[in-house]
């Protein structure tokens, strides 16, 4: 008898324990799942997404083109002119400094490339 009351204000303390815990998860977990899943549709629908730019240099040499490029909302960039690198080279022989280009950006390996670019009207 004595040890079953032991046992039961044992249980009823470890019920309260978790009536506590739960309104803390529930305030925090669902915000953050929110913020997780928001942040990979908003990765995914941007991916191949085309950016408009203007061509102003090509090193065909070093794999590396400077783009005029409008904001890229994926990297919380503004619109610049900046370096890319090209990862294949041969892309930049049939384009031209001047040329406007649609191009879509990637990130790897903390480098920005190109990873596929086409003209423009
Ligand atoms: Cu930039």
């Amino acid at each position: 008898m004595n040890h079953q009351k032991k046992s039961t204000s044992a249980h009823q303390r470890a019920i309260s324990a978790v009536v506590i815990t739960c309104p803390l998860l529930c305030a925090i977990l669902p915000a953050w799942a929110d913020h997780h899943e928001g942040g990979h549709g908003t990765a995914n629908a941007q991916v191949s997404e085309k950016v408009h730019a203007e061509i102003r240099r090509i090193d065909a040499e070093n794999g590396k083109i400077t783009l005029k490029h409008e904001a890229l909302t994926q990297f919380n960039m503004g619109a610049m002119t900046m370096v890319f690198r090209v990862e294949d080279p041969s892309l930049l022989t049939s384009f031209s400094v001047g040329d406007k280009v649609r191009f879509v950006p990637a990130k790897k390996n903390g480098q920005f490339v190109v990873q596929s670019m086409e003209k423009a009207d």
